[in-house]
């Protein structure tokens, strides 16, 4: 039997379940760089970098055990720039028996997997992705006959069914989840762990130079890209991680600090998410730092749901929805995104610091997405579809199996509270408690109305007077909701006026003090 082997640019895992029993005598293992792959939306420049020069330095890693690999690079002769295309080339060269792949982490890249056995004539078989810790089907089981469903008790189950932070049937420590203790400001003069930067060696410098020429108006700074790209090196970030930051990542995980854009956390969900590394070695590797006495629990309990919770979680419910998870858009958004979410040019001063450190790193960590990046687009009612393609592009591991669930559904609350029981709406308040933002900010963050007040201020009431038919009657919203039924006539006309000037110039003057432009 000769197996064809596809192996795509975000199944760069040695253990994968397309190549487990491969046969070098007789099997090919086929990678190709597709231009539809870099287009279908203009992915951020580091993206693109990290995973072509992943890919080859993955394809030239098997070469050196002894497997045949067949690389297309982007621009080899004949690249037809779809997956299909040059599946349906590589067949025509190597007239294999079968094809082998493992099960793709995008619904529309499954659609076309799907379609192959007819069109080449040929079996398909679709392997279980093993890097994940909940298979498919074992998510749909959990999900069966659930109205809503919450992260918090899939990640029970997950705890039980995997044995991380346990005592035969109880949480270590007594406590499922330390979040609570993971909340804190970081203090002023607080020095953080320098990023673990790995430098673009001759393979990733080749490419940098192709994806200068041949995208140059995608999204992006190229300069300063320091992504792990190979197994080797996403080890030594995740040792990094575990030595240096894992220690102080529980209690400073939701913190905000201008020019400081990395703190605590682990840079390694761009590795995680090619499968440079697996979600089970990376909690393991946590949870071996807590028995060793080297990290405290909140920290190490608080990273573990992110991986075998969050993670997990938000990939099961995408494949549980798809396709029809994006259609939704509960809360009627319909405004176009504002230009300064690609140029940073506004003076509000947390987005644009926010939009800067996604454009110089393709990063930007969970609490900049989700409350700022994130809590903007909710209050200021911008449509889900572009929100979504925006965060699709511009970080460096997002895929849309873990970028829609996290946008659709928990940023935006488009999908009407299916995975979040509330939308998360927050004032200017909140983001000066967790960043140092507001104190170079052209905005007050303490004034509640007028051209200088804090935008989100306004926004917040605004949001909950717009959607009080639908929210008011959700008991997480209780408190807002009965300071709004107090709120004096003059006072909830001068938010929703305030709203108004402000979100009618977004795009024009974006709205800014004194109608300037930053
Ligand atoms: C993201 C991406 C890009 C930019 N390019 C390629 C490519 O040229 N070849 C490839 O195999 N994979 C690429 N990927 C990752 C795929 O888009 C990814 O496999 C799907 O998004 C998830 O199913
Ligand atoms: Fe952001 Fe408001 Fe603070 Fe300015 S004042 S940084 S707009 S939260």
């Amino acid at each position: 039997m000769r197996h064809l082997r596809l192996v795509l640019g975000d199944q760069l895992h040695p253990r994968l379940a397309t190549l487990t029993d491969l046969d070098p005598e007789a099997d090919t293992v086929l990678m190709v760089e597709v231009a539809e792959e870099a287009t279908y939306v203009r992915h951020h420049k580091q993206k693109l970098v990290l995973v072509f020069s992943a890919m080859r330095h993955f394809a030239a890693e098997l070469r050196e055990r002894g497997v045949r690999v067949d690389y297309v690079e982007l621009e080899d002769p004949g690249n037809t720039g779809s997956f299909t295309g040059e599946v349906a080339r590589a067949v025509a060269r190597h007239a294999p028996d079968r094809i082998v792949v493992t099960e793709a982490g995008e619904w529309r890249v499954e659609a076309m997997m799907r379609d192959w056995e007819e069109a080449f004539g040929l079996p398909v078989e679709i392997r279980d992705d093993t890097r994940f810790l909940c298979p498919r089907p074992v998510f749909a089981r959990w999900a069966e006959g659930r109205e809503a469903l919450r992260m918090e008790t899939f990640y029970r189950a997950m705890r039980k069914r995997t044995g991380f932070l346990m005592e035969g049937r109880d949480p270590v420590g007594g406590q499922w989840n330390f979040d609570h203790d993971n909340r804190r400001r970081l203090p002023a003069g607080h020095v953080v762990p320098e990023r673990r930067r790995f430098a673009p060696d001759a393979v990733t410098r080749a490419v940098m130079a192709l994806v200068a020429r041949r995208f140059p108006d995608h999204f992006g700074d190229l300069d300063g890209f320091a992504w792990p790209v190979t197994r080797a090196e996403a080890l030594a970030a995740l040792r990094h991680f575990l030595d240096d930051c894992l220690p102080g990542f529980g209690d400073y995980q939701d913190a905000m600090r201008a020019g400081t854009p990395f703190l605590y956390h682990g840079l390694i969900a761009p590795a995680l998410n090619l499968g440079l590394l697996d979600a089970e070695e990376v909690c393991r590797a946590a949870e071996e730092r807590w028995r060793e006495g080297a990290a405290p629990l909140n920290a190490v309990e608080g990273f573990i749901r992110q991986i075998l919770g969050w993670r997990e979680y938000v990939r099961g419910l995408y494949w549980a929805r798809m396709p029809d998870y994006p259609d939704t858009n509960a809360l009627e958004a319909t405004r176009d995104l504002p230009w300064f979410y690609w140029s940073g040019e506004t003076a509000m001063a947390c987005l644009a610091e926010c939009v800067r450190d996604t454009k110089a790193h393709a990063h930007a960590h969970h609490i900049q997405r989700l409350m700022v990046l994130g809590n903007f687009a909710l209050l200021a009612g911008l449509a889900p579809a572009q929100v979504e393609e925006w965060f699709l592009v511009v970080y460096a591991d997002a895929y849309e199996w873990v970028e829609l669930p996290n946008v659709h559904g928990m940023a935006l609350w488009a999908d009407g509270g299916l995975l979040g029981s509330k939308p998360y709406a927050a004032s200017g308040a909140y983001i000066d408690r967790m960043s140092d933002y507001c104190r170079t900010c052209a905005y007050d963050v303490k004034a509640k109305s007028g051209e200088t007040a804090c935008p989100f201020n306004y926004l917040y009431w605004n949001f909950l007077i717009t959607h009080e038919e639908r929210l008011s009657r959700n008991p997480r919203l209780a408190m807002p909701y009965r300071t709004l039924a107090k709120m004096a006539p003059a006072r909830r006309a001068e938010v929703l006026a305030d709203s108004a000037r402000f979100l009618d110039n977004l795009n024009a003057s974006e709205g800014e003090p004194g109608g300037e432009r930053a």
